[in-house]
């Protein structure tokens, strides 16, 4: 692809502005880049932009859910909840995004097709969905690993004449669901926090399981200050670490160092002690308290939970016991039982999901032995009946990790293309660079811990890496940087080796493809931890690059 003449040039462009592309181009821009981001979406926030289904939230703790960049931004942001709405978060960004003027350099509505890179001038030819070509130095995917919606290939399905909606691109008004009976696919995170508060609207609401979800209650509560005393005397967050928001921005950055330290980057104390050296009655008082807490702490009850399938079963078999106990119909609950480890599909945190199931207008659809038929005009046809719905909702999830990527064509040295590189599964050092693809950085990229800690400390950590290795080219005047095939080769041996007999990898779930058919099946993130990983990074940049080829001299 050659660009005109003419064509914008910039030192680094940025493909996404959520949370990623945001950072990134604060960053950029403070060390002097010329720096231009393309979204697809009219306005940021990328994850939040989209997801705005009903009981939309995070699942970790506002307080924790925040940029650490700026101590400024985080002493000035107030937080409503312990765990904030989709409209919250969407408002934080809008925040971050005027606070620090970053939409002057972002293009919205504009959607990179392709990504091509030019060996005569180093540098990326990007052509975007409006026909433009921009070139840049180096290209930053900031596209999310959650970004590409998945909708089965059911039969009929473009035939449904009610209305058809994904949690995924969920529409921008509110859609009232009253006197509507309503069909709802999947039972993943997006479902169990938008099934309650849809069941409390809908006339009748079927939720068509596949596979049903472990989930722990969130126990979500509001944070605000009270006026009087200037104090909220809310627990803010996590288990063990009883603090008000007060305490916590007293001491933000000790909050944050002791995330950093953690598998996940999540401040909370995991029991140190392995459940098979407690007593049963030691192990469920661990249990009984870790669920009063609630939330994703819940996986720290003990300190071998995703090492040891016994003290998994024991956790997963705790969990059961509870939805034997919400759930007043035995068939019903016992529908609802998972029978995999615990914690290889991402724990969901709910509120009030399990109790749903008691109301008589709520009605669960098990088609784990017997898959939907068909979508009709009318409705879903599964177990030998039609199902008549007014609204059908896909909560089906998404190509994760990879999906976006390879919407995009893009193409390294001597035209190889992602998805030939990709074709076996995704393959990258550190989960940042790609051999054959110089000057390309992917943030949270399948390699890298990403969705498996809290998202934006090892946002942050990319940011700042990627920000840290182009100072470096810069300042020698080097042209180009790329991973050599060996290193990325041992990157990915490595990976696949700390995953092979882990937790999280015991099951079919997005983690490994299992989700997408005809997807490879590889372990995508980096499940050896964050401080690890950290560590790793560091000492390669502190080496020179290390695994790297650093070429030519910079224009
Ligand atoms: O998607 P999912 P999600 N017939 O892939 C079912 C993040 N997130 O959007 O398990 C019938 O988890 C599928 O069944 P099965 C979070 O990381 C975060 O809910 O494949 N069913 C499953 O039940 C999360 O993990 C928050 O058998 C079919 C469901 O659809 C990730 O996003 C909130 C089917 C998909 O579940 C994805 O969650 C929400 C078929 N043909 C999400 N195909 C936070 O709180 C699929 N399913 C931050």
């Amino acid at each position: 692809m050659d660009a005109p003449t003419n064509s914008p040039h910039y030192d680094v462009v940025i493909v996404g502005a959520g949370f990623a592309g945001l950072y990134m181009l604060h960053r950029l821009r403070g060390a002097g880049f010329k720096t231009h981001v393309f979204e697809r979406a009219s306005d940021v926030g990328g994850t939040w932009y989209w997801n705005r289904y009903p009981g939309a939230r995070c699942d970790v703790e506002s307080m924790q859910y925040a940029y650490s960049f700026s101590p400024e931004l985080e002493q000035e942001w107030e937080w409503t909840e312990r765990y904030a709405t989709q409209p919250e978060i969407l408002r934080y960004v809008n925040h971050v995004a005027g606070r620090f003027d970053l939409r002057r350099d972002i293009q919205f509505n504009t959607r990179v097709a392709a990504a091509i890179f030019d060996e005569t001038d180093s540098r990326w030819m990007i052509e975007t969905s409006d026909g433009g070509r921009t070139s840049a130095n180096y290209c930053v995917i900031a596209t999310g690993c959650l970004s590409t919606i998945n909708t089965p290939n059911f039969e009929g399905l473009e035939s449904f004449a009610g209305s058809l909606y994904h949690t995924g691109e969920w529409p921008h008004h509110e859609i009232d669901f009253s006197d509507q009976q309503v069909g709802i696919i999947g039972t993943g995170s997006s479902a169990i926090q938008s099934i309650p508060l849809i069941a409390e609207q809908a006339k009748h609401l079927y939720v068509f399981q596949r596979t049903p979800h472990y989930t722990v209650p969130a126990w979500n509560q509001p944070l605000q200050t009270d006026p009087k005393t200037q104090h909220s005397g809310r627990k803010a967050y996590g288990y063990d670490e009883d603090l008000t928001m007060e305490e916590i921005k007293a001491d933000y950055l000790g909050l944050r160092q002791r995330a950093r330290k953690t598998f996940a980057a999540l401040a909370f104390t995991p029991n140190p002690r392995s459940a098979l050296e407690m007593t049963e009655t030691e192990r469920q008082q661990e249990f009984e308290n870790r669920w009063k807490r609630g939330g994703l702490p819940f996986q720290g009850v003990f300190r071998d939970f995703a090492v040891s399938r016994e003290a998994n079963e024991l956790a997963a078999e705790f969990v059961r016991q509870k939805i034997q106990h919400i759930v007043k119909d035995s068939v019903v609950a016992e529908a609802l039982l998972p029978t995999y480890t615990i914690g290889c599909k991402r724990l969901a945190v709910d509120t009030g999901y399990y109790e749903t199931y008691n109301r008589p207008n709520v009605t669960l659809v098990n088609v784990s032995k017997s898959p939907i038929e068909r979508i009709t005009p009318a409705g879903v046809y599964a177990l030998g009946r039609e199902y008549p719905l007014n609204s059908l909702i896909m909560a089906t999830g998404f190509d994760a990790m990879t999906g976006t990527l390879l919407k995009i064509n893009i193409q390294g040295r001597g035209g190889l293309r992602l998805h030939e590189k990709w074709a076996e599964g995704p393959r990258a050092y550190l989960g940042l660079c790609l051999a054959g693809f110089p000057n390309l950085f992917t943030i949270t990229g399948p390699g890298s811990p990403s969705v498996l800690t809290n998202m934006l400390l090892s946002i942050e950590q990319h940011v700042d890496w990627i920000v840290d290795c182009l100072e470096y080219l810069r300042d020698r005047n080097i042209a180009e940087i790329e991973p050599t095939l060996e290193a990325e080769n041992e990157w990915v041996t490595h990976n696949n080796e700390v995953a092979s007999d882990h937790i999280r990898n015991s099951c079919s779930s997005w983690y490994v493809g299992g989700n997408i058919e005809g997807k490879p099946r590889v372990f995508m993130p980096y499940v050896g931890g964050f401080p690890n990983y950290v560590e790793k990074c560091r000492n390669i940049a502190a080496t020179g690059y290390k695994g790297f080829v650093l070429r030519g001299v910079g224009s």
